[in-house]
């Protein structure tokens, strides 16, 4: 299916997402918040791909919504916006069991900043930069922020840029663990495009169990953790992968994963 904002294609068992509205800094509209919300369903149902990798067209990553359309009588009201547009959008990539690589290209801001956030290994070039946005405006932060970043940064420096709203630049975000790396400007999508395809010829169930693993840590105790964990290895060595990734240690050879 073709969608006039978002480019999606499928490479090398990679899922590439770009969100395409360029000429306003590929800010959300409702177009663009459902196309979205209809490839990553694409990505997580197609057996093609192991790895997602979501960028933005153009000189940004994206802007957070389009404040045009918000204050648009013809456009969704504030609450449809968060609970239709961002809320599913932010549940989709948390919970589709194949990792999702983020490579921020440029501002990240707004509802932009924290969906890049909740990706599971976001990039950014040296010269992107993180805004939340939303007290500029008089709003909250959504999309997960007030749940994802005071886990990444803590909650002082979570408090201060979503309080101050200030431009972090990605190497002080890289700095405060808020991004895993940024990368110069020339080589971010050759590594993020090697980084995805690098995941997407792993054990994709048991990468799929990770992430399961990692969410419900942000919620459970010790003891159910561990409990968790005792499962998840259970099923984990079930999978086809894990005995070719053992057959092929003690072969000398190089394993060939088929991602079951
Ligand atoms: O209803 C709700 O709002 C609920 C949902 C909330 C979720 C949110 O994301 S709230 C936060 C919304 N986003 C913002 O507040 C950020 C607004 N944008 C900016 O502050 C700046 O554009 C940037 C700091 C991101 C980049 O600045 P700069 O100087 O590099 O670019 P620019 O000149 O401001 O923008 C370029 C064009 O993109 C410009 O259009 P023009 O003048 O060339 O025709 C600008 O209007 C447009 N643009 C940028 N951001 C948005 C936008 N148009 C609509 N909505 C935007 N968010």
């Amino acid at each position: 299916m073709e969608y006039p904002t978002i480019k999606f294609s499928i490479e090398n068992n990679v899922g590439i997402i770009k969100l395409n509205r360029p000429d306003v800094l590929n800010s959300f509209n409702r177009d663009m918040a459902l196309a979205l919300q209809h490839v990553l369903d694409e990505c997580n149902h197609n057996q093609l791909v192991r790895a997602i990798l979501i960028t933005g067209e153009g000189r940004a990553f994206c802007a957070g919504q389009d404040l045009a359309e918000a204050i648009s009588s013809e456009g969704p009201e504030l609450q449809r916006i968060v609970k239709e547009h961002y809320n599913p959008i932010v549940l989709k990539i948390r919970t589709i069991e194949k990792p999702v690589v983020c490579a921020v290209n440029g501002v990240a801001a707004g509802a932009g900043a924290n969906i890049a956030l909740a990706c599971d290994i976001t990039l950014a070039s040296k010269s992107a930069s993180f805004i939340q946005a939303f007290s500029k405006i008089g709003l909250i932060p959504d999309s997960g922020g007030t749940f994802t970043l005071p886990r990444l940064v803590g909650i002082q420096k979570a408090s201060a840029l979503m309080m101050l709203g200030e431009k972090i630049s990605a190497s002080d975000a890289e700095e405060m663990n808020m991004i895993y790396k940024s990368i110069d400007d020339d080589q971010l999508m050759n590594e993020a495009v090697l980084l995805a395809q690098k995941l997407a010829a792993m054990p994709t169930k048991a990468i799929g169990l990770t992430k399961r693993a990692l969410n419900q840590s942000l919620v459970n105790n010790l003891n159910s953790q561990l409990n968790l964990e005792e499962e998840l290895q259970t099923e984990a060595g079930k999978s086809f992968d894990y005995n070719e990734g053992v057959k092929a240690f003690l072969e000398k050879r190089l394993p060939i994963f088929k991602g079951e």
